[in-house]
């Protein structure tokens, strides 16, 4: 299995419009770290942020999800601490203060980290341990390390991977030499370790992000699987029709995750996994004496229970069937008036056939705040969720093949096919997951009204910034509007680079990767 790839040019990791500015960076840290610490740093590891194209709030019920690594990323200088076993870290940016630490035993976990007290460094210490515990490395090498970031945070962007995902690289080439070689993860383990990583901060992510800033591949978004295994495979655009961007346009409404979570992101998760069990009961599956399962292990248990009839069927108009069915469950067992307006506590945990505290130790590991809970809502955005990134990967595959078998793709109704689903998702996103808000209401429609095929937010929502499909050659028209009609109104004081930073197109940017050049 591959490793996260050594690099000795960055070259491969920028467009051309961006390169240079890329280059000044990379060469800033360097000297930054030299004056820093007094000595040059081995490596640079560099992970990738991410826009998430369709299928939000699916990857922790287990589904496919189609996001792609853009360029802006993390980057960590870093360098074996020479004098003790002491871990020095700071950040290229002033605001975030620099921090020191001698780690504790391995039995004791090594560093402590408190997911309530929201500090800028618990996003390395949670990389920092995960890949110490996961690779079994007892007695870490110190290390010198300096951080730099443009990923822009609460934006939905997933700063957060990329920097833990930075954080489980750059700690691994730091402690490499402890390592036996046959030991060494793999790229695909990486994801694993990062993805279990990032719940040290507290939040019940599924995985999509860490998956996305690893292991994506040039000029390419990602399919990524979650069941039974993350399994990450590339998804082209064609190439032989007028090219299309990905504006993604930031709201400024900062969401922050690990705040909000007891009341967002972390309840949804409770949502569909409560959801999850009631059908599983509903549908007579057999749920494991942990209680884990999700909407995807709901769905597959069920047709293995029945029986489904695949032949003469591809396997996306399977899966289609499939979710349309699970949408037809859902509005037998959960459409009744009572319980689309919502169930309170007790009333979930009595249909989920369990006890209050018993429910709360299987499904709920961080606290959350809630007087209702949708389960109606929630389950239907998940399978229709599906169901539309289900579509989308078909339709580019579709049309890769038309263009491999020499046939010309019709590019006005490839976009408007993609873009249909887009704004499919943002209206469910809005409607029935709740995780929109007014300005992205706002942002979407006017960037369909400014010539996007489709438009909907991406991570998280709640605020952050939402991803529009447009024709590249009206990029720039689009942005100008952008920037007139929603910065213009909301935000009129910005200067014209943090304009710039709000609204653009990004590259697809390939996945992770460690510098070893000097
Ligand atoms: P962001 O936008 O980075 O907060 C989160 C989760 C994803 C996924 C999306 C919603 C983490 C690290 N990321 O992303 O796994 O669930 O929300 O689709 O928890
Ligand atoms: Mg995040």
């Amino acid at each position: 299995m591959s490793t996260i790839p050594e690099i000795t040019d960055i070259d491969v990791l920028y467009s051309a419009p961006k390169l240079a500015s890329a280059r000044l960076r990379w060469t800033q840290l360097s000297i930054a770290f030299e004056q820093l610490y007094g000595r040059v740093p081995e490596f640079i590891a560099r992970s990738p942020g991410r826009v998430n194209l369709i299928g939000e709030h699916i990857d922790y019920a287990g589904f496919g999800v189609l996001p792609m690594a853009i360029e802006d990323d993390c980057l960590i200088a870093i360098a074996r601490n020479p004098d003790s076993s002491s871990v020095r870290l700071a950040n290229s940016n002033p605001e975030y203060p620099a921090l020191e630490f001698t780690p504790h035993s391995a039995d004791k976990g090594f560093v402590d980290i408190n997911p309530e007290q929201h500090v800028w460094s618990n996003y390395f210490l949670a990389g920092y341990r995960g890949v110490l515990e996961d690779v079994g490395i007892k007695n870490p090498h110190g290390m010198l390390a300096l951080m730099s970031g443009t990923v822009p945070t609460g934006a939905g962007l997933s700063s957060s991977s990329a920097f833990v995902c930075c954080a489980v690289n750059a700690t691994l080439q730091a402690q490499k030499s402890l390592v036996p070689a046959e030991k060494l993860p793999s790229a695909h383990e990486l994801a694993v370790i990062s993805i279990r990583a990032e719940r040290h901060v507290g939040t019940m992510g599924g995985g999509m992000d860490q998956a996305c800033s690893i292991l994506s591949k040039p000029k390419s978004a990602v399919f990524i699987e979650f069941h039974p295994v993350l399994k990450v495979t590339p998804v082209f655009f064609p190439v032989t029709i007028p090219p299309i961007a990905f504006v993604i346009t930031n709201t400024l409404v900062t969401s922050d995750k690990a705040v909000t979570a007891p009341v967002r992101y972390n309840l949804r998760v409770v949502e569909t996994r409560g959801a999850a069990r009631i059908l599983a009961r509903e549908l007579g599956l057999t749920v494991p004496a942990s209680g884990k399962i999700h909407l995807k292990q709901v769905l597959d248990a069920h047709f293995d229970k029945i029986g489904f009839h695949h032949e003469g069927k591809s396997e996306a108009e399977a899966d289609i069937e499939k979710l349309i069915e699970m949408g037809k469950v859902v509005e037998r067992v959960f459409g009744t008036a009572e319980i689309k307006q919502g169930v309170d506590y007790k009333t979930m945990c009595e249909m989920a056939g369990l006890g209050e505290e018993e429910f709360r130790k299987m499904y709920i590991q961080q606290p959350i705040r809630a007087e209702t809970f949708h389960l109606y809502r929630r389950a239907k955005h998940v399978f229709s969720e599906e169901k539309r990134v289900v579509q989308f990967r078909d339709t580019c595959e579709k049309a890769m093949s038309q263009e491999e078998a020499g046939v010309q793709v019709d590019a006005k109704s490839l976009f408007v096919k993609l873009g249909g689903l887009m704004d499919a998702s943002q209206t469910s996103c809005h409607n029935l997951f709740d995780c929109s808000c007014d300005e992205l209401e706002e942002l979407t429609t006017l960037a369909r009204s400014a010539g996007a095929y489709g438009s909907r937010l991406t991570g998280a929502g709640w605020g952050g910034a939402a991803v529009s499909l447009v024709a590249e050659d009206k990029v720039p028209e689009f942005i100008a509007r952008i920037k007139k009609e929603f910065y213009g109104k909301h935000h009129p004081h910005l200067t014209p680079e943090q304009l710039d930073a709000a609204v653009f197109a990004s590259a697809p940017s390939s996945g992770a990767a460690t510098f070893v050049g000097h």
